[in-house]
């Protein structure tokens, strides 16, 4: 018997799992898409009732006017009549909406160390992201390091070292209370003492409000451009999915105060609907790099268009 399941299994298991949480038989967006149609023809109400659908999900105004303008489109141009043709023209918006954003975190072999800055506001998922992705990373080949730039936090060392010890990677840390700009300044000139391919940075959970910390987190960018006037290579926000519309608005915020490069959508698992995600391509049209459906290990999967759009309209269509 393996011990492992292979990396492509893994990765379509999470899919699966993603497909049954999205249709959970009431996905947000396809759920009786029979309903709109009444003696085989699209009722006057369709598009109204598609729009109810997905500002419910969370997918906000701006998706939402897009995608229902371009339906509305389709259908006086006489080309939804039936419910195929209905799923057939939503797919394909919503890969117009999503395929340019489904952007891979990249890793060019000449950038040593890659670093990246993983922010976002308390609670949403960047520690436990940054050790589900030096996992995948360390399994990837790549050496990797990770720095505890939560000081804030009291345990936020002692559970970035747990996952450090299950990734297997090495932690750069100075214990509660010191400078976070100090901690990864010193893990990144640590870093290419080593000649690590990438340092993964923690960053404390905190609101745009927090002028304080946000100002921290551009004192942190600037610090590391001592050593490398290129880096962050990365500055991901996390967002947590559950939270809906306000992940957009965080990720409005964080971008305007440090210049946002990639998004991950976390906890796809729970009741999260996921047009958030719809949103967030529209507004700001930021690379999305991961999405976590889960607490454990294994539990991220990069961001595919394709798959996540037929999670929400069925693939078998
Ligand atoms: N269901 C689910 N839970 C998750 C996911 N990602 C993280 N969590 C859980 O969310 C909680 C918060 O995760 P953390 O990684 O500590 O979040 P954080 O952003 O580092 O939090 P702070 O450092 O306090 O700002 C933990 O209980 C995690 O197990 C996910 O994709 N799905
Ligand atoms: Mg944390």
């Amino acid at each position: 018997m393996s011990l492992e399941t292979p990396v492509g299994n893994r990765e379509s298991s999470l899919v699966k799992s993603l497909r049954a949480r999205l249709n959970k038989g009431d996905s947000w967006l396809t759920y009786d898409l029979g309903r709109l149609f009444s003696a085989d023809k699209l009722r006057e109400d369709a598009i109204d009732q598609l729009e109810e659908r997905l500002l419910l999900a969370d997918a906000g105004v701006d998706a939402t006017n897009w995608l229902t303008e371009r339906l509305g489109y389709d259908l006086r141009a006489g080309r939804i009549k039936t419910e195929v043709q209905l799923r057939a023209a939503l797919r394909k918006a919503l890969l117009d909406l999503l395929l340019p954003v489904a952007k891979p975190l990249d890793f060019p072999a000449y950038i040593k160390p890659y670093v990246m800055f993983v922010a976002g506001v308390n609670g949403v998922g960047k520690t436990t992201t940054i050790g589900k992705l030096a996992t995948r990373l360390k399994r990837d080949g790549k050496t990797v390091m990770i720095a505890a730039g939560d000081t804030f936090r009291a345990a936020a060392v002692e559970q970035l070292e747990t996952w450090a010890t299950r990734a297997g990677v090495p932690l750069i840390s100075q214990g509660a209370g010191a400078d976070s700009a100090s901690v990864i300044y010193d893990a990144v000139s640590a870093a290419k003492a080593r000649g690590a391919d990438v340092l993964i940075a923690d960053t404390a959970g905190r609101l745009h409000t927090q002028i304080h910390l946000m100002d921290e987190l551009r004192k942190i960018k600037r610090v590391v451009q001592k050593l490398d006037p290129f880096a962050p290579h990365e500055v991901m926000l996390v967002v947590d999915a559950t939270t809906g519309q306000n992940a957009l608005n965080q990720a409005l915020q964080f971008h305007e105060a440090i210049g946002l490069t990639g998004v991950t959508l976390t906890k796809l698992d729970g009741s999260a609907k996921g047009g958030v995600l719809l949103a967030i391509a529209r507004r700001l049209a930021l690379p999305v790099r991961f999405i976590g459906l889960g607490e454990g290990i294994d539990d991220l999967a990069p961001f595919d268009a394709v798959n996540f759009v037929d999670a929400l309209v069925g693939d078998d269509a």
